[in-house]
């Protein structure tokens, strides 16, 4: 079996190193000539765990190659991003494009996979646009004929920092654009996923994908506006949750400085995007989420001033827990406030990079070690639960000022 990836980011070189595994050959194509050398000379440009050795392994067996131009192959997996343009409307270039190059090496048999969060109804565009292009080939439509190529959308669920087990363990959603494209696409998954998989639609596959983001984000929602009655109320938000999660039908999470990432904050918009009068609850859950990072903001202006001169150490930058992608993130977007109105009083702690981004050290903003910020910050600001931060003991943060946004250090 060939198969080739389209996108070697977060998503697409893991599956690409998974699917070779099982002893396909696999050609990822990426956009990027750096992304592809790193590749092909064994080693990994994202950090993710346990990715390294497995893409080094498959490297070295001739399993895994990675190239700017694509080839003749028997399966296409698309899992490029899908960003949203200005005013939150989904932008799926990326998608078409990867179609479009799909299209001249198309054969009868081969069947084409879309795993890039979409808006309801891209795959039938995707669908579209390669019938376009390839007249000389049946497509599957809905009427049910027998097509010539197989097309499906099968969403990735993976969780940053455990990629590489729920890409395996995870149940999957495959939405055929008619059931026999479902089956087709079906025997890839089959060869690397221990969970479940289920098919359905490809229409069904892509709501499903873009609903189960925005339930997140809606229950985080949750979190943090109980978090900012819990500080009016001057009661300890960490301890009330888990003493309402006692309740065998009550399971709330956890409040934080806002929601970050390229997902749980992108992929609401789709659906609001495509019903705006019917998501009053989706589109309330953003703002409730957006508007928790202005309110750490001005908890960190507050705090920073009440103690003036005194240094004030962040930890934190990624947009959650033990992981190196600062997308997005929302403990940058605070930093950047404070270090634009303290400047040197800043310190960032941020195990996971060696380097401040540009407008933090414009700022005067420094890096230093957890070490030296428990030695010489009176002001800690929590803004990541990171392990190495978690581990801090009490004795160690005594006398301290200190906003926790994550609630590591909470008493309750
Ligand atoms: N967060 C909180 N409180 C929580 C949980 C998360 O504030 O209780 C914050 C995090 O700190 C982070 C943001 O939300 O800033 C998102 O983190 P996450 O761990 O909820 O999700 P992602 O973005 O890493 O991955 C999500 C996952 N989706 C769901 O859990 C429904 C993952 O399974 C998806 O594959 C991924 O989006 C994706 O690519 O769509």
């Amino acid at each position: 079996l060939k198969v080739v990836v389209i996108g070697l980011g977060y998503i697409g070189l893991p599956t690409a190193a998974v699917i070779a595994r099982t002893g396909a050959q696999v050609l990822g194509v990426d956009v990027s000539p750096s992304v592809v050398d790193t590749i092909n000379s064994g080693k990994v440009h994202i950090e993710e765990v346990d990715l390294d050795g497995l893409v080094s392994g498959v490297v070295a067996r001739g399993d895994l190659r990675a190239s700017t131009v694509i080839e003749p192959a028997d399966v296409f997996v698309i899992a490029v991003p899908t960003p949203f343009g200005p005013d939150h409307v989904p932008d799926i270039a990326y998608v078409l494009e990867a179609s479009r190059t799909i299209a001249p090496v198309l054969k009868k048999g081969d069947t084409v996979i879309l795993e890039s969060t979409s808006p309801v109804g891209t795959t039938e565009q995707v669908r579209d646009l390669l019938s376009a292009a390839r007249a000389d080939l049946r497509f599957p439509s809905a009427a049910g004929d027998h097509p010539d190529v197989a097309i499906a959308y099968c969403p990735e669920r993976v969780l940053p920092g455990r990629i590489l087990v729920e890409l395996i363990d995870n149940d999957r959603v495959i939405g055929g654009i008619t059931p026999r494209c479902a089956r087709q696409a079906l025997s890839l998954y089959r060869r690397f996923v221990r969970g479940a998989c289920v098919t359905t639609s490809a229409r069904a596959a892509e709501m499903t994908k873009l609903v189960e983001n925005a339930y997140r984000d809606v229950n985080i929602a949750f979190a943090n506006e109980m978090s900012i009655v819990a500080d009016k109320l001057d009661v300890d938000v960490w301890e009330v949750i888990k003493l309402a999660n006692r309740h065998p039908r009550v399971n709330i999470l956890q409040p934080g400085p806002g929601v970050g990432g390229h997902c749980i904050a992108v992929d609401p918009w789709f659906l609001v995007h495509a019903a705006p009068a019917e998501t009053p609850l989706i589109r309330a859950a953003r703002g409730v989420n957006d508007g928790k990072t202005r309110h750490v903001v001005d908890q960190a202006i507050a705090l920073a001033e009440a103690h003036p001169d005194a240094a004030i150490a962040c930890l934190g930058l990624a947009f959650k827990a033990n992981i190196d992608d600062f997308r997005q993130s929302p403990a940058i977007e605070i930093v950047e406030a404070l270090a634009a109105r303290f400047g040197d009083r800043i310190r960032i702690v941020e195990p996971h990079t060696d380097r401040l981004p540009d407008p933090l050290a414009r700022h005067g903003a420094t890096l230093i070690d957890i070490d030296t910020a428990l030695e010489t910050c009176p002001v800690m600001i929590v803004l990541v639960d990171h392990d190495v931060f978690r581990a801090v003991p009490a004795s160690e943060r005594s006398g301290k000022a200190i906003l926790d946004t994550r609630g590591i250090w909470s008493a309750g």
